[in-house]
């Protein structure tokens, strides 16, 4: 006996992550169901081992699912959380939809899980780049307070989808053979003009908003206040993509507001940290990359220093798997939190 669950996006670059998630979660699974558009309907994947066919997306797919995790872009998560919800399935959503609705939580287990208590049927996934940055920085907001962050990220191509992915590789192996190469999805699938991103890094995340910020950029700055339950943190962010495969990067500097903090007693507290490995020894060159996290559910750590100027002020380089921990992870987490703290009913 255990729960239903529905993977909304199964064939995606997130959605076949959660399938390999679940696997190692620590509830009990009765069913899984696969569910994506039309077009992959009758395609097969695996769960622990045993084929399950993936089957179009329609209301009715969500009867007796207890669980629904949805990675299918928003507007599938607006159309179908509803419904999921209705017939009495909790939904966990890894799209932007709901993410800033004031009846949703917004949640990192290792920084705000009690936040789920309050759920009304749908718990909100953070985006990739807010996770990791929060896992590694909540431990130092709760020891010293944080009174600003300024972010950089260097971000991974499969936060675009595995279209997105398939399109630079492509790219690329043109580039190398000296052959004509076309740009049909980055920087935005939804923009007016596409660049090549392989061999380049591109200063655009999704579209632009009015003020010049884009709203990935939005994202980290909204998404971070309303984890950690502070509107007063001033954050900024620019967030760049590089042509890395799997693995969002981040120069992030942040001033603290007590006294008493270190690079000691900053590495100090990375080491205890949830979710965290520290990786900070320059000496050794020992300090984290996207390659080496990929695959890895853990937030890595490094490159910690104090500011040359401002006393409170310290840069640290924050690197995870945006498909696990930023995504996949993240969510399964968050089922488990539901097990855990007994927030589910199952249908059987
Ligand atoms: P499909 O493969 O059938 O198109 P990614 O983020 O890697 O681009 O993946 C997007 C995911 O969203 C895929 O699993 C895709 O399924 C799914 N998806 C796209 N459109 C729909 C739809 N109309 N209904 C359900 N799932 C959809
Ligand atoms: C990216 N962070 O790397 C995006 C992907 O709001 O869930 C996730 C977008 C989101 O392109």
């Amino acid at each position: 006996n255990g729960y239903t669950i529905a993977v909304v996006g199964a064939t995606g670059a997130v959605g076949t992550k959660m399938i390999q998630m679940l696997e190692q979660a620590n509830f009990p699974i009765n069913e899984v169901k696969l569910l994506a558009s039309k077009r992959s309907a009758g395609k097969k994947a695996l769960f622990n081992g045993k084929e399950i066919e993936i089957q179009e997306t329609t209301a009715d797919s969500f009867e007796n699912v207890d669980i629904a995790l949805f990675s299918a872009g928003g507007s599938i998560s607006k159309q179908f959380a509803p419904e999921a919800v209705e017939r009495g399935a909790v939904v966990i959503d890894n799209t932007s939809a709901y993410r800033m609705d004031a009846e949703v939580p917004l949640v990192v287990p290792e920084v705000n899980e009690e936040a789920i208590r309050s759920h009304k049927g749908i718990i909100a996934n953070p985006n990739c780049s807010t996770i990791q940055m929060m896992v590694a920085l909540e431990p130092i907001r709760k020891q010293y307070g944080l009174d600003r962050v300024i972010v950089s990220t260097y971000q991974a191509v499969s936060g675009a989808g595995v279209s997105a992915v398939k399109e630079m590789k492509e790219q690329a192996q043109h580039m190398l053979n000296d052959e004509p190469y076309e740009a049909a999805i980055l920087p935005s699938g939804g923009d007016k003009k596409h660049f090549p991103i392989a061999f380049n890094a591109l200063p655009q995340i999704d579209l632009f908003t009015e003020d010049g910020y884009t709203f990935e950029e939005l994202k980290m700055i909204n998404e971070t206040k309303k984890i950690m339950g502070d509107d007063h943190i001033k954050v900024s962010a620019t967030c760049v993509r590089i042509p890395v495969v799997s693995g969002h990067s981040e120069s992030v500097y942040i001033e603290v507001k007590e006294d008493g903090a270190s690079v000691a007693s900053i590495q100090e507290l990375m080491k205890n940290a949830p979710g965290v490995e520290l990786q900070d020894d320059p000496d050794n060159q020992v300090y984290p990359t996207a390659l080496e996290a990929e695959g890895k559910k853990e937030t890595f750590v490094g490159r910690i220093r104090k500011d040359r100027d401002l006393d409170k002020g310290y840069h640290m380089w924050i690197v995870s798997d945006n498909l696990i921990k930023g995504a996949a992870w993240n969510s399964v987490q968050i089922a488990e939190s539901l097990h855990k703290l007994k927030l589910i009913k199952t249908t059987n």
